[in-house]
């Protein structure tokens, strides 16, 4: 089944299972077979955080009864080394050599914070992207998503709710989840101030994502529903309510932590870190008590894993919880200890209470395990199998992954059986055989070429190449020209601009020609004028745009690089709204830097700068460009 036909297939289901989502047919949901699925995940919890998984110093009984009552497996993976990506393949089935999200991208600045800001986030999810909120949201599931998302800001095309998510309550931009804090949070959509914390740390957001997410198990008891439970916790800021501090206080030698690695400063982070795996343990074990009370336990798969290994920053000290075990590495590392995780599932009467399995799988095998749970065909062009026959105790039916693939910022990494490559920009292959050396200290690629051979293949062949994740970045200079091609610049056209430098031929018109190595610079002599600068340009017909691009000056100079931008979108030049886009861009860089906002349809663009990076009147713009389509 092609996609066009697979989403044909979506919306014949909406009209068949429409009259039964408005009238009351619990019932005939159940009788149906569609169980629910909570799907509860860890923010940075390593492999060995949790008892079941070996972890002796912090207390995780909930957790570790799940994994009494279901399935352990020993050989999960996340999607990524990082957060942003691991969830975008937990989402759509692509593991990170196809999927549209490979690293954790910032759209704009740290803008999230501000109290209602729709601008930052992370790169958005485009328009469309078949993800297994749809899937089950179509299916006639009641669908929830409570904490962490990353996959773009409302209003964005990454927007949970555009994505299959009927609710959505927590931190929209990963990067505000650095702080459980905050002055606000969204619920669908809108922003729920929090006054409380405006002055002093007291709502844990934590806490008020667990009772939202309870909040709609409760509601939707009667209806077949996907609650997904992306907590924010245990990733730093170490940060814990004294409640849950006063179980390890004083239980280790526990040096402060001064904050010089990142984040804020803890007096007992030690403590303070196993609180905080504790209390979201705590917070499973809630989820799991309703479950029961609402008589939902049997009918319910739970599933609890985390998205990356253990951190290395913040105050952390994974040495001393022996986070990852025995695996080589942490977050954003692709050896084991960044990507292998603690899975468990739950599933009374179907999947064998305390029962391991070795089954090699990882985040992009939950999609089709859905659709084979319900089922319905799998769309076509995935990287995931689904995992139901080993949930079933049939490992004979279980069909195997011929590879798994990783990559992170110029890191690949291939496991094939027991075997293990992993390749940092494009270098050496390293090659480990994880059956007798699972912690990657044996490097056998001298003596297995035929192995290397293999895997470098696998690293071209694995992936496509993606325009906004290049694999090794920072490895040219110069910004390729096809990364202007999005919406085609031969009919645009100048409508203004407030001043240009004449006398060098830095003229207006070179913001837009297509050649990164021009560019417009306001006037520079004496009378040069202040910011705001601005520059109009007619695209020549209409186009619904979701977002632009900007290049700064590609040579060694650097006054004019736009700090302050506001951009607009309209259909009168001489009229503008109120900008689609404002914030700041971080440094000055030869990079050019995205910024996607939510669709705007119109045929005329206009970038006001306002101030430059080094404080000077200046703007310089070496190339702009939109993209979006007709
Ligand atoms: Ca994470
Ligand atoms: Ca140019």
């Amino acid at each position: 089944m092609n996609r066009r036909n697979f989403m044909k297939s979506l919306a014949t289901g909406i009209a068949a299972i429409s009259l039964p989502r408005c009238s009351a047919a619990p019932a005939k949901n159940r009788a149906a077979g569609k169980p629910n699925i909570v799907y509860i995940l860890a923010d940075d919890l390593g492999y060995a955080e949790v008892g079941c998984y070996g972890q002796k110093k912090i207390k995780t009984p909930n957790i570790d009864r799940l994994a009494a009552q279901g399935m352990k497996f020993t050989q999960h993976y996340s999607g990524n080394p990082v957060c942003a990506p691991s969830r975008c393949t937990l989402m759509t089935g692509l593991h990170t050599g196809h999927s549209q999200v490979r690293g954790n991208k910032q759209v704009g600045g740290a803008e999230g914070w501000k109290l209602g800001s729709t601008i930052g986030g992370q790169w958005p999810l485009k328009k469309g992207t078949v993800t297994v909120a749809k899937i089950l949201q179509e299916a006639g599931y009641a669908t929830g998503a409570f904490g962490k998302w990353g996959l773009g800001i409302v209003d964005s095309t990454g927007d949970p709710q555009k994505q299959g998510f009927d609710h959505f309550y927590g931190y929209i931009c990963q990067r505000q989840a650095h702080t459980f804090y905050p002055n606000h949070l969204w619920n669908d959509g809108k922003v729920e101030h929090i006054p409380e914390n405006e002055n002093g740390d007291n709502v844990y957001s934590h806490d008020r994502i667990s009772e939202e997410a309870l909040k709609f198990i409760r509601k939707y008891k009667d209806k077949p529903f996907f609650c997904y439970v992306p907590f924010t916790i245990p990733h730093v800021a170490i940060q814990v309510p004294e409640d849950s501090l006063a179980q390890y206080k004083g239980k280790w030698p526990d040096p402060p932590y001064d904050g010089s690695k990142g984040y804020f400063k803890h007096p007992t982070p030690r403590a303070a870190y196993a609180a905080m795996v504790s209390r979201m343990d705590g917070d499973v074990g809630r989820i799991m008590d309703l479950l029961k009370e609402l008589g939902l336990e049997d009918n319910t798969l739970v599933i609890f894993t985390s998205d990356n290994g253990p951190t290395f920053n913040g105050g952390s000290d994974s040495a001393f919880f022996e986070s990852a075990g025995p695996l080589r590495g942490l977050k954003a590392s692709v050896y084991e200890g960044g990507i292998r995780i603690p899975y468990i599932a739950r599933w009374p009467g179907k999947i064998k209470a305390g029962s391991t399995s070795d089954h090699i799988s990882a985040f992009w095998d939950f999609l089709p395990t859905c659709t084979d749970l319900l089922g319905l065909d799998t769309p076509e062009g995935i990287d995931g199998i689904s995992k139901l026959p080993t949930f079933l105790g049939q490992p004979d039916k279980q069909k195997q992954h011929e590879y798994l693939y990783w990559e992170l910022n110029g890191q690949q990494a291939i496991r094939m059986g027991d075997w293990k490559a992993i390749r940092k920009r494009l270098g050496k292959t390293e090659l480990y055989n994880l059956a007798d050396d699972l912690g990657e200290q044996n490097d056998l690629a001298d003596k297995r070429p035929d192995m290397v051979a293999k895997m470098e293949k696998l690293f071209e062949t694995a992936r496509t190449p993606s325009e906004q994740f290049p694999l090794v970045r920072g490895a040219k200079k110069k910004v390729s020209l096809s990364n202007y091609k999005s919406i085609p610049k031969d009919n645009w056209k100048l409508i203004s601009a407030d001043s240009e430098s004449k006398f060098n031929g830095k003229l207006a018109i070179n913001a837009f020609d297509g050649d990164v190595g021009t560019w417009w610079h306001t006037e520079f002599k004496d009378n040069r004028p202040a910011h705001p600068h601005e520059i109009v340009i007619d695209l020549g017909k209409s186009y619904k745009i979701e977002g632009f691009r900007y290049l700064p000056r590609t040579d060694s100079g650097t006054n004019g690089m736009i700090k302050a931008y506001e951009f607009f979108v309209g259909d009168d030049p001489a009229r503008f709204e109120k900008p689609v886009a404002k914030g700041s861009f971080k440094g000055a860089s030869k990079s050019e830097v995205e910024v996607p906002f939510g669709v705007k349809t119109g045929r005329y663009i206009k970038l006001r700068a306002l101030s430059a990076l080094g404080g000077e009147p200046f703007t310089t713009i070496g190339e702009l460009g939109v993209f979006g389509e007709e």
